[in-house]
C-alpha cells in the first residue's frame, strides 16, 4: 500500500522506482540525459517563464502524457510556470493520471480541473492503471474541480494578459469558458476574462492550410465556437507539423517503472509515436524565443470549420490566426522532445547508460 495525502492505494508487484535491475541490453554511447541536464540548466535564470494553462484529453493517445514531461522539463528550465491543467475528455481516470504525472516529477499541487458536462469519451490503454498504481491526490473525482470554474478563478487571479493556454486536446473546455457567466470569481463574462488575462492560445488541432483532424471532429460544435469567438491570438499547430516527428521510444532507457515510460509502454509498447501535443507545448513555451528557430508561421489570417469538421486558413486583414509550417529544422524536434522527456526523470543513475 502506498499512501499520499490520505490516498492509500494498493501497488502492482512489479512497480518500484528504485529497485529494478539495470539492463544490460539497452546501451547507448552518452547520456542524452546528461546533455539535456547541461542545457536546461545553462537556460535557467536567462529568460521569463510563460504562465500556462495545460488543456489535455489525456486518453485516447500517449502524446499528452509526452506534453505533461515536456511541460515540466521546461519548468525545470525556468521557461515556463504551470498554472493549471484541465481534462477536456469524459475518461474517469484522467484527471487522477494527469496528476499521478504531476505527481511523479514532484509538483503535487499543480491544481487539476475536469469538464464536468457530457463530452468525448475514449477507452484508455493507460489512464486507469497509472491513477490506480501510481500515488497522486485525487481521493475521489467527486473532489476533481470543474473545469470552468477553475478556469476563471486563475484567470481572475492573473495579471492581464499574462496566461498561455496549451490545448493539446478537445475544445470543449475552451467553449465552457467562453460561454460562461459572472460569478464569485469575476465579474466578467468568459471571453471578457479571457480578453483580459490570456495573451494567446497554442492549439493542436487541425490540418493546414485546409484538412480534418480528431481535436477538432470529435466536438465539432466547440472547436467552431471558440475558433469564431476566441478574443485573442490563435496559434494552431497542425496535424501535419507533430505527425513526422517521432519520439517516446527512448523511454526504454529509463530503468525505473516510471509512470511516463509506463504509459509509452501501455499504450504501444515503448516504440515511438507522433509528437503532436509536445510541438504545441514547445510553441507556446518558444513564442519569441530561440525555440523558434525550429518552425515557421503562417502569416496572420482566419480558420474556418465547416459542419463536417474540415478547416480551412485563408489570410485576412484583421485575422488572428496563425499556424506552424514545417522547416528543414522541425525533424530535429524529434530528439529535442526525447531529451526533454529523459530529462524529467530527475537522475543520472535512473536511466541505461
Ligand atoms: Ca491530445
Amino acid at each position: 500500500m502506498i499512501c499520499h495525502k490520505g490516498n492509500c492505494i494498493s501497488k502492482v508487484d512489479n512497480v518500484n522506482f528504485t529497485k529494478q535491475r539495470k539492463k544490460s541490453f539497452l546501451i547507448i554511447p552518452i547520456s542524452l540525459f546528461a546533455i539535456f541536464f547541461f542545457i536546461l540548466h545553462e537556460r535557467a535564470g536567462q529568460i521569463e517563464a510563460v504562465n500556462i494553462i495545460l488543456d489535455t484529453d489525456i486518453s485516447s493517445d500517449v502524446d499528452d502524457a509526452g506534453a505533461v514531461a515536456v511541460l515540466h522539463a521546461l519548468v525545470n528550465s525556468g521557461e515556463v510556470k504551470i498554472l493549471a491543467m484541465m481534462v477536456s475528455s469524459g475518461d474517469p481516470w484522467g484527471a487522477a493520471c494527469l496528476d499521478a504525472l504531476n505527481t511523479s516529477f514532484g509538483r503535487p499541487d499543480i491544481p487539476v480541473g475536469e469538464i464536468k458536462k457530457p463530452t468525448v469519451t475514449h477507452e484508455s490503454k493507460y489512464t486507469r492503471y497509472i491513477a490506480e498504481n501510481y500515488s497522486n491526490t485525487i481521493t475521489s473525482r467527486a473532489y476533481v474541480p470543474d473545469a470552468t470554474a477553475l478556469y476563471r478563478n486563475i484567470l481572475a487571479n492573473s495579471t492581464d494578459k499574462s496566461v498561455t493556454i496549451v490545448s493539446v486536446g478537445y475544445f470543449s473546455n475552451l467553449y465552457q469558458l467562453l460561454i460562461s457567466k459572472a460569478d464569485k470569481f469575476s465579474k466578467l463574462n468568459g471571453k471578457e476574462l479571457v480578453k483580459k488575462k490570456v495573451n494567446r492560445i497554442v492549439c493542436m488541432g487541425g490540418k493546414f492550410p485546409a484538412g480534418r483532424e480528431w481535436n477538432i471532429y470529435h466536438d465539432i460544435e466547440a472547436a467552431s465556437y471558440v475558433v469564431l469567438q476566441w478574443p485573442t491570438e490563435i496559434l494552431f499547430s497542425g496535424y501535419e507539423i507533430g505527425y513526422k516527428v517521432l519520439s517516446g521510444k527512448v523511454l526504454k532507457k529509463i530503468k525505473i517503472n516510471h509512470p511516463l515510460k509506463k504509459t509509452y509502454q501501455l499504450y504501444n509498447g515503448l516504440e515511438d509515436r507522433q509528437s503532436w501535443d509536445q510541438i504545441a507545448v514547445l510553441q507556446a513555451a518558444g513564442y519569441g524565443k530561440d525555440w523558434d528557430a525550429y518552425w515557421a508561421l503562417s502569416a496572420y489570417g482566419k480558420v474556418e470549420i465547416d459542419h463536417a469538421g474540415n478547416n480551412k486558413w485563408s489570410k485576412t486583414k484583421d485575422g488572428q490566426h496563425r499556424y506552424m509550417i514545417w522547416t528543414e529544422k522541425t525533424e530535429q524536434l524529434s530528439n529535442i522532445i526525447d531529451g526533454l522527456m529523459l530529462s524529467v526523470v530527475q537522475t543520472d543513475n535512473q536511466i541505461v547508460e
